[in-house]
């Protein structure tokens, strides 16, 4: 019998690294209890107090391996013009020739595991299908987490389907009698690491990390790197958005997905808990939403994950109580804190701090340390199956039709807490102006203020400034009436003493009110130079702590600081070379027009 092209391209890859073994990952429960019981052998995990977190378990990594490397991820397409000027692009043929050298026998004495997976419902039209091949068995055990692992995909495959193929490796043989300089329990290769896009092939290769966004390679390298190449190319959308459900006091179902840039709020606003009498919210994704029209002209999301891996600093009773739920059990904790009676513990989970914990690096912690317990992108890794507020069907194969897309940043001045766009158009004028102070979920200095239009900016797998002409096509082919409409929002604006003005949390609910009661036409909002914000008295604030000055500063709209503001887009649309659509040129210029015409 011929050898598949899937079965030559593992066999491929093997020679190359050449693993101790091969292992054909099937997705199985069982198989992944073995897994998770080797990790605990190796030291890889730590089994947590199975009475109050049951199976449970907590991965220390290597304090060089933490987050997402932006300087070491790169979009090699032919034309460097393709990957644009926000990504970090190198010919695919030299990228190749050094990818062969880093990989050359780099599983040495490890198992290579292959891992089938579909990124959506195996039987959905909007799924799509991967094989990532690695040699850590965490990244294993949190791809099973968070992606559809199964055989039926290799069949699928094997019967023809498109595929991603995506290799990665740790980059420590062990063949080498210098194996074990790095971390045991954690190899990696920090100085080495690379995580690499082929546009036109279509593939993937990661090599040197075994964090996150870096080895789950389902997750931004193929659900929205490669997968935006997909949807330019296919007609839909790969997007860094969550999905909600809400349904109105009056029982009528909205769909919301909302972009934030990374730790800036999408898995507590999927997750928000209504303080306002009648409302419901239900959690369908809290990541990455793909956007495809159906056949009635409406946009349809389907979450392509099938867990969270959230942010675990900040994550309390008050702030996220549906979370805390969530992570009851069945949850992999990485670089948390590990309490004395063998649970977790993270900076914001209590108001009291534990006299004892083992922190991060596996040290000794109390309240006097200086370093924090638990690392500010230290995360949990559950299935979307233990939220409580996830309905039944949130995979359901003909996913859910969008009324509402959210665009907002983590900005202390200018962006008002809620702006509606007065067209398609001026709604990705709004996405492609998201900027944000940088958060820990990336390498970088926190607090520096940087674009990430449409919170995409380190997972846009092609020409950002195509991508916003996609986008508007995209919006072309809806139709009228079933075009979502697009709102700002900005949850994270501060006062002069430097403190939020706005409580957040469940309280973004009055946003989504006030959201809600534009789409039925209930209120007319009030036009403003930046787009429509609530007029006086249509924002519930019953309850909420916020002073008259407080609620004057969400809103205001400084005539100098904002034409400071619309410069600075002017300049960053230039550095796109040409490419920024003439759409979104003329937004700019009505931005300004109307700036112009307003009172200072
Ligand atoms: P990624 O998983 O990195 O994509 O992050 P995310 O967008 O899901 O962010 P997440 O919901 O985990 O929130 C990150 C941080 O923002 C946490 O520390 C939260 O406590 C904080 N946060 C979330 N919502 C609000 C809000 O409404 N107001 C304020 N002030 N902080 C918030
Ligand atoms: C993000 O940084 O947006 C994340 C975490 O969701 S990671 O999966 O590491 O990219
Ligand atoms: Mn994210």
């Amino acid at each position: 019998m011929s050898r598949s092209p899937l079965q030559t391209w593992v066999d491929n890859i093997a020679q190359l690294t050449q693993p101790e073994r091969v292992v054909w990952v099937t997705g199985e429960a069982a198989e992944q209890r073995e897994i998770l019981a080797g990790l605990v052998r190796e030291k890889t995990l730590i089994a947590l107090n199975s009475e109050l977190r049951p199976n449970s378990f907590l991965a220390r990594t290597d304090p060089r391996d933490v987050a997402r490397v932006e300087e070491r991820t790169f979009i090699c397409s032919e034309k460097r013009e393709d990957a644009g000027p926000t990504n970090n692009w190198v010919e695919p043929e030299l990228m190749r020739a050094e990818l062969k050298t880093l990989f050359d026998g780099c599983m040495a004495g490890r198992t290579m595991y292959v891992i089938p997976f579909s990124m959506g419902p195996i039987d959905s039209p909007q799924a799509r299908f991967g094989i990532e091949v690695t040699d850590s068995p965490y990244v294993v055990a949190s791809m099973a987490v968070m992606t559809t692992v199964s055989t039926k995909v290799k069949e699928c495959i094997e019967a023809g389907a498109e595929w991603v193929p995506a290799v990665h490796s740790v980059g420590v043989p062990l063949n080498e009698d210098n194996a074990w300089t790095t971390n045991r329990a954690w190899p990696c290769n920090p100085e080495k690491i690379k995580v690499v896009h082929f546009s036109e092939t279509r593939e993937i290769w990661s090599f040197g990390s075994g964090y996150g966004g870096n080895s789950l390679l389902g997750k931004k390298a193929m659900a929205l790197r490669i997968g935006s190449i997909q949807g330019r190319d296919q007609g839909w959308l790969a997007e860094h958005m969550l999905i909600m459900r809400v349904t109105s006091p009056a029982g009528k179902k909205f769909t919301f997905t909302a972009a934030f840039p990374s730790a800036c709020g999408k898995t507590n606003f999927a997750m928000l808990m209504p303080n306002l009498e009648g409302y419901k919210v239900e959690t369908i994704g809290d990541d990455i939403a793909w956007l495809a029209p159906n056949a009635n002209g409406r946009l349809v999301a389907i979450n392509p994950e099938t867990g969270f891996f959230g942010v675990a600093p900040g994550t309390s009773v008050k702030t996220n109580k549906n979370a805390i739920d969530a992570i009851r059990s069945n949850t992999i904790f990485t670089n948390v804190a590990l309490t004395d009676d063998g649970d977790v513990w993270w900076e914001g989970l209590t108001d009291e701090k534990p006299d004892h914990l083992i922190d991060w690096r596996g040290n000794d912690w109390t309240p006097e340390s200086e370093t924090p317990a638990a690392h500010p992108n230290s995360r949990f890794c559950v299935p979307i199956s233990n939220c409580l507020t996830t309905p039944d069907d949130w995979n359901r194969t003909e996913g859910f039709e969008v009324d509402a897309i959210l665009f907002g940043g983590r900005r202390a001045t200018n962006v008002p807490l809620v702006t509606q766009a007065n067209s398609w158009a001026h709604g990705v004028f709004m996405g492609s102006t998201i900027s944000s102070e940088q958060t820990a979920a990336a390498e970088g200095p926190v607090g520096v203020l940087r674009r990430d239009p449409f919170a995409m900016l380190p997972f846009c797998g092609y020409n950002m400034a195509d991508y916003w002409s996609h986008w508007l096509e995209v919006g072309e082919s809806l139709s009228e009436a079933g075009r979502p409409q697009i709102f700002q929002v900005n949850w994270f604006r501060k006062d002069s003493n430097g403190k939020f003005i706005w409580p957040g949390f469940s309280d973004n609910l009055r946003v989504v009110d006030w959201i809600i009661k534009r789409l039925e036409g209930e209120v007319s909002g009030r036009e403003s130079a930046v787009g429509i914000v609530p007029a006086d008295g249509e924002l519930n604030l019953t309850d909420v702590q916020l002073s008259e000055d407080g609620l004057k500063e969400l809103f205001d709209i400084n005539k100098t600081s904002w034409l400071a503001e619309a410069e600075m887009i002017g300049d960053y649309y230039e550095t796109f070379d040409g490419h920024v659509p003439g759409a979104l040129d003329s937004e700019l210029k009505a931005l300004q027009s109307r700036l112009q015409g307003a009172a200072a």
